[in-house]
């Protein structure tokens, strides 16, 4: 898989600035983090922005997407709004749910954002599901599962993978392989390297992609998405990546060095897309920090969006817990 083919200039602006607004909205959350004014608990996303951003814009809106307890990227790139990000993290009642999922479950099911699932590897076989779902009635959308290198060693990524495998579910499976389940290097955990490689054991498709280029990622998840689409079954996308934070709130990260962390820093898939997008595609140094401070300042108005929203009404706790449904008397 290569970036070699030109996106559109459109395309690759748009996804460069999703990118911005993830990086601006998560570093000014841990800014208030360390000042202690973020409600429950952390799990960042910096230095994955590629992934969520090159996966999502290759989805329709009516395709669904489901996250894990590092959800924040996947929610913005699938295109829910910052405010109603940061609202459910605040609990409020402008929250994309309502302040009833806080930031390990956010939902946002009006762009194709199911309900974040924190349990690691849970969400393999309900994406499954709602493929199969599709499937059956003859819906063409399609599903993707976004999952750890921690979450490919549970029995729900074999349950999962393997179901959707025997029954061509169109649902596309990524890897973010960040080398660490919390403190523990992938080196510890598993005998390979490539978790893509377990693809072959349920006879499906496998790649390794650079996760840190946004147009490889992009373009990976395009074929597979097409090919889910063609009822030809699902792929296992493995992305190499990095997180830069630690793994949760108040996790320094001590377990890995700075030269390891300054290597993947120096690949960083922004700083290539803002190189990329000034040397071949001919924008210049003040329309990107034009972009920069867009984002900025949009990350920091909706925390205060969040900080001033009313909160949820007690009787808002018997809403959404049963599907309406026509009762017939
Ligand atoms: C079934 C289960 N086991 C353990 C945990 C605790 N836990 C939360 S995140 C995490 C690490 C997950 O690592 P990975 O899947 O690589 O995702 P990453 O955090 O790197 O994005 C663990 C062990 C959990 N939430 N669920
Ligand atoms: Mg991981």
């Amino acid at each position: 898989m290569t970036s070699q083919k030109m996106l559109s200039v459109e395309l690759l602006l748009d996804m460069f600035r999703r990118m911005v607004l993830i990086r601006r909205f998560e570093d000014h959350l841990y800014q208030l983090f360390l000042q202690g004014l973020v409600p429950g608990t952390l799990h960042q996303y910096q230095g994955q922005e590629a992934v969520a951003v090159g996966v999502c814009s290759a989805l329709r809106t009516d395709d669904v997407i489901f996250s894990t307890h590092r959800p924040v990227g996947h929610l913005i790139a699938k295109g829910s709004s910052v405010r109603g990000i940061a609202a459910e993290m605040w609990g409020k009642a402008t929250g994309c749910a309502g302040g009833k999922g806080g930031q390990m479950h956010l939902t946002d099911v009006s762009v194709g954002a199911m309900p974040s699932n924190a349990i690691v590897g849970a969400n393999i076989p309900i994406a499954t599901g709602a493929a199969l779902g599709f499937k059956l009635s003859g819906i063409d959308r399609i599903a993707v599962s976004f999952f750890g290198d921690g979450a490919s060693n549970t029995g729900a990524f074999h349950e999962g993978i393997n179901l959707a495998a025997v029954k061509d579910a169109p649902v596309v499976f990524v890897c973010e392989n960040n080398q660490y389940a919390a403190s523990t290097h992938i080196s510890m955990v598993m005998r390979i390297t490539d978790i893509a490689e377990r693809a072959k054991s349920y006879g499906i498709p496998g790649l390794v992609v650079d996760g840190m280029d946004v147009i490889a990622v992009y373009q990976s998840t395009t074929e597979a998405v097409e090919r889910a689409r063609q009822g030809e079954g699902p792929t296992l996308l493995e992305y190499k990546t990095y997180r830069y934070s630690g793994h949760s709130r108040g996790d320094p990260g001590g377990y890995r060095s700075k030269e390891e962390a300054q290597e993947w820093r120096e690949r960083d898939a922004i700083l290539k897309c803002r190189e990329l997008l000034i040397t071949n595609y001919e924008q210049n140094e003040e329309d990107l920090e034009r972009i920069e401070r867009e984002c900025q300042s949009e990350a920091e108005a909706a925390v205060e969006f969040a900080r001033s929203s009313p909160d949820p009404v007690p009787e808002a706790c018997f809403e959404h817990v049963y599907a309406d449904r026509e009762v017939n008397a």
